[in-house]
């Protein structure tokens, strides 16, 4: 072999070589770990242009990675949002419409789908569906709606556990536990459910206290009127009427709240708590409140608790990204932070969610995939939290099923496609506590249309574009009557694609 010829046999060997290496690289399956808080707002986060605290973990994530400031949920409460992300599918379809159903786990989710191509899957810390999780390796999960301090958590042999200590301390904690113990040669999915930012607000004893300096603004429409928007008058979640002092605010005195969550506090948390309350409360009698100075109180100390809750849980997303970057995981992983849904911070005078009006409607999810997503990205696009299971299949290479009905982000990622839907369905189901009267509606980029039943027959309609904050009924504005038919048509064609049953009859029943 002369010595031209054994150059280029080791040439040819050397790209053979590589492209080995490198299909080896590719062809590593990427980890998925998925963050869902709970009621997280974003007007509270930095990412999102929030002012109100620093959330230095989270915006970690959006400077690696990529804000979606359009993600929205198919229905504004816990656990059927979670039905949401675990099926790709609209609350019709995945049958758990509101918080009193429970989950049929047996159904397609798409966890299952990803142990089916060799991944391990975890759940850990909220999961408020009822039924035991399937299509996990491994779970350990809250009772219910699970408590800050002490909170109990299921095992998977069924038994219950009390943990001492802070809930999203020990969430992560059980998190990274199963991280180190998990197969290292296989990829894994792994969502953490965090209680945090769920009322009643109790703070981490380290955190109690850390905005008391602030003096909040109150949002422009914290006193609005309702009018012409029947149900937004009707609801039950206002801070001035339904926040209690006793069970919200924690003034001792008047103490609703006591229950579990007080009693389960150990002596030395008890104390440290409690004095620090009693310190608030004797500041809230000397004042004598009433009228607009008391609701405005109730305001700040809302904000105050509610933020609180926020440092810890932003302090353990970024401990858990310390983790992942520290034990090799960054490169080949898809971290997406989100919560179940948005929250009002006193928008509308409200807190709470479970109407389609922006603040609720809307949920922080930020996306980091190295190498995929440009650090630093902001999108615009009209995603949903049911884009997660079918994003997620698309990343394992698993053929997306039919019956889902969210569309995969992985395009919008590598910025191949502009939009995944021009339009996005919503119901909400639950008519109970906080008053809220069912509905369903569509949104497109500037406009919105919801339909009331049950507790009302009412319609609005709402230019985003000029009424960013949903003040104006434009329903029987005759020069929206052209954009009221064309909505109304594209609600009709959504309700059948997503065979929404309950939604199909009413529109029906409608004249118009
Ligand atoms: C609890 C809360 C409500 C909250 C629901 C649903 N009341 O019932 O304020 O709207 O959860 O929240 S509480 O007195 O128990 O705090 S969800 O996030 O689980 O859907
Ligand atoms: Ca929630």
């Amino acid at each position: 072999m002369n010595k031209s010829i054994i150059s280029l046999f080791a040439a040819v060997c050397m790209v053979f070589g590589q492209a080995n290496a490198q299909k080896k690289v590719t062809s590593k399956k990427p980890n998925i770990v998925i963050i869902i808080s709970d009621d997280h707002a974003f007007q509270a986060i930095g990412a999102y242009g929030g002012k109100l605290m620093p959330t230095p973990g989270i915006d970690r994530i959006a400077n690696e990675g990529m804000v979606m400031q359009n993600a929205f949920v198919s229905n504004s409460i816990c656990g059927p949002s979670r039905a949401c992300i675990l099926t790709g599918k609209h609350s019709a379809a995945n049958g758990f419409k509101d918080n009193l159903s429970k989950f049929d786990a047996s159904q397609d989710v798409f966890v299952r789908r990803l142990q089916g191509v060799g991944y391990q899957t975890a759940w850990v810390g909220k999961w408020h569906l009822e039924s035991t999780p399937q299509g996990f390796d491994f779970w350990n999960i809250l009772v219910g709606q699970g408590y800050y301090y002490n909170p109990d958590f299921i095992q998977m042999d069924g038994s219950v556990k009390r943990m001492e200590g802070y809930v999203t301390d020990l969430t992560t904690d059980i998190a990274e536990g199963w991280l180190e113990k998990r197969d290292k040669d296989k990829p894994f999915c792994l969502v953490v459910g965090q209680k945090a930012t769920h009322r009643v607000w109790m703070p981490d004893l380290q955190d109690l206290g850390k905005f008391d300096k602030e003096n909040f603004a109150l949002p422009t429409n914290f006193y609005d009127n309702y009018e012409d928007r029947y149900a937004a008058a009707m609801q039950d979640m206002n801070i001035e009427k339904s926040m209690r002092l006793g069970y919200d605010l924690k003034i001792m005195q008047g103490l609703d709240m006591g229950r579990e969550n007080l009693t389960r506090l150990n002596a030395n948390q008890k104390k440290t708590y409690t004095d620090y309350y009693k310190g608030i409360e004797k500041e809230f009698i000397s004042k004598n409140l009433s009228g607009k100075a008391l609701t405005e109180w109730k305001y700040q100390r809302y904000m105050k608790d509610y933020l609180s809750t926020a440092v810890s849980l932003d302090r353990n997303v970024g401990r858990l990204m310390d983790y992942l970057d520290e034990n090799g995981l960054k490169e080949n992983t898809l971290v997406i932070y989100m919560s179940d849904q948005g929250f009002y911070l006193g928008e509308h005078g409200w807190f709470d969610k479970r109407f389609m009006y922006e603040e609720s409607f809307k949920t922080p999810m930020i996306i980091r995939y190295p190498g995929v997503i440009k650090p630093g990205t902001v999108n615009k696009d009209m995603v949903m939290n049911i884009d997660i299971a079918p994003t997620a299949l698309e990343l394992a290479g698993i053929k997306i099923p039919k019956e889902i009905h969210g569309q995969s982000m992985l395009p919008l990622f590598q910025n191949k496609k502009k939009q995944v839907r021009d339009a996005v369905y919503y119901h909400y189901f639950e008519f109970g506590e906080h008053n809220v009267i069912p509905h369903f509606g569509v949104r497109t980029e500037r406009y919105k249309l919801i339909r009331f039943y049950k507790g009302a027959d009412k319609w609005e309609l709402y230019d985003l574009q000029t009424d960013p904050r949903e003040m104006r009924n434009l329903i029987y504005d005759p020069s929206y009557a052209g954009i009221r038919k064309e909505l109304r048509t594209r609600l009709t064609e959504l309700v059948t694609a997503y065979k929404d049953g309950d939604a199909a009859q009413i529109l029906s029943a409608d004249k118009e």
